[in-house]
């Protein structure tokens, strides 16, 4: 008999998170034009991407075709033993042209929230995950300070039109990545590489968030609301002195900038964790002992150390996303298991864990990577939008309903679980 039992607290919220234009297909934004521009075609051709993975992995398009079968979607999470999905709103479907508000788009993200709700899913409702609505990029996008008052109209428009279905409201999601990534690396639409606008995006979304926050609170007070942070193991590597003092400036600069600035403006934190970086008198120096598909080092560890950085800040933390993209499900189980056990140690340690959704419900769209990157619970065929769960699914599934790690899941996945090296955290 195996006693291995981790128990969560009570009421655990277990599920995933998505996002709209990853999943939903059919929608007109500054991303979907991008993705079609001849200036993002011939850097996939020049590359060798577009012969590699064909060009039509790098389109949207009708992606999972979710905005049609979100029904079939919230069925499959009922099955699968989850109590919360976190799903975004397409700006651009609400608001295609400049403030005019589209009801029939409104009242489709009501009906999510509200099916949700019939299954006893609890819905947390991402109001901006990237794209914007193509007028918006016209006006200068996230540089221009206009945005922060055009983020609180639609805000408004969203928050009273959902108050009722909706309790968890996340602003933002990965500020401070997409800053980086649109505006300095220049990787992501409008692909700028201009560090006075990274600082700017850097301040105006800030700034949204701050405003966001309190008008969601005038139009509920009891609404949940934080931002969706991606923060970093950051390893200084055996405690050097260079090593540290780099790791302090990191720290500061990726994991907490954003974070402090808002501090008086969130009542959880939502993390979203996927990084480590080994510091060693330069950045990046992992061992990527195991990687993902995509090349990104899985070091479920790192996960205990970000939630213990977050203690600091005194408030309920949910995981907002923690993933891999694994096509073959290789490593999903035993990527979970570990991660799940950091988890547990942390909250022994008094650290207000109140959920964890794992990165993602569904296969999708992996933004600039395309839709080669298989990072699902549940495997899409994109030729006739076929779901599969795949088995570790059926994993977390048992993880879900049990709240917590038991021996007897152990005994049923041992295979999938001790395929890779396991930490000591073992009774
Ligand atoms: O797919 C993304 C998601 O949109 C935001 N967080 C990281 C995921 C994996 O890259």
């Amino acid at each position: 008999m195996n006693t291995f039992n981790l128990k969560f607290p009570d009421d655990f919220f277990w599920g995933a998170a998505t996002s709209s234009h990853q999943i939903e297909g059919d929608k007109h934004n500054d991303w979907t034009e991008w993705e079609k521009s001849e200036k993002r075609f011939s850097h996939l051709r020049s590359t060798g991407l577009a012969e590699q993975y064909g060009l039509d992995n790098f389109v949207s398009g009708k992606a999972c075709n979710h905005y049609k079968l979100f029904h079939e979607d919230f069925n499959l999470a009922k099955e699968l033993g989850h109590n919360v999905l976190r799903f975004s709103i397409a700006w651009s479907r609400i608001e295609p042209e400049e403030g005019v508000f589209d009801q029939k788009e409104i009242d489709h993200y009501k009906e999510k929230a509200r099916k949700l709700r019939e299954l006893g899913i609890e819905p947390f409702v991402t109001l901006w995950h990237w794209p914007i609505p193509v007028w918006l990029r016209d006006k200068g996008g996230w540089q221009s300070g206009k945005v922060i008052n055009y983020f609180s109209r639609y805000t408004e428009k969203v928050v009273a039109s959902l108050k009722d279905e909706v309790q968890f409201w996340i602003t933002l999601n990965e500020a401070e990545l997409y800053a980086n990534n649109s505006y300095l690396s220049g990787i992501w639409p409008p692909q700028k590489k201009n560090l006075i606008s990274y600082l700017l995006v850097t301040r105006n979304l800030i700034k949204a968030h701050r405003k966001a926050f309190k008008i969601i609170k005038k139009i509920n007070p009891i609404a949940q609301i934080g931002v969706a942070t991606n923060n970093v193991y950051i390893e200084a590597y055996k405690n050097r002195a260079v090593n540290l003092l780099l790791k302090k400036f990191a720290d500061w600069w990726v994991n907490f900038y954003f974070l402090n600035r808002i501090n008086d403006c969130q009542d959880f934190i939502g993390l979203n964790y996927y990084f480590h970086n080994r510091i060693n008198y330069g950045f990046n120096r992992n061992e990527n002992a195991i990687v993902s598909d995509i090349g990104w080092e899985l070091y479920p560890e790192g996960m205990y150390f970000v939630l213990k950085d977050l203690k600091k800040y005194n408030k309920p933390i949910y995981i907002t996303e923690n993933g891999l993209a694994d096509a073959k499900d290789e490593k999903r189980a035993w990527y979970i298991f570990e991660t799940l056990k950091h988890v547990h140690k942390a909250i022994d340690e008094g650290v207000d864990v109140r959920g964890y959704l794992h990165w993602s419900l569904m296969d999708n769209f992996e933004w600039e990577k395309g839709f080669w990157p298989r990072f699902g619970l549940v495997e899409i065929d994109y030729k006739n939008c076929e779901r599969k769960a795949r088995t570790s699914a059926y994993f977390y599934k048992d993880i879900c309903l049990a709240n917590g790690l038991t021996g007897d899941m152990i005994n049923k996945y041992n295979d999938l679980i001790f395929r890779f090296p396991v930490s000591k955290i073992l009774p």
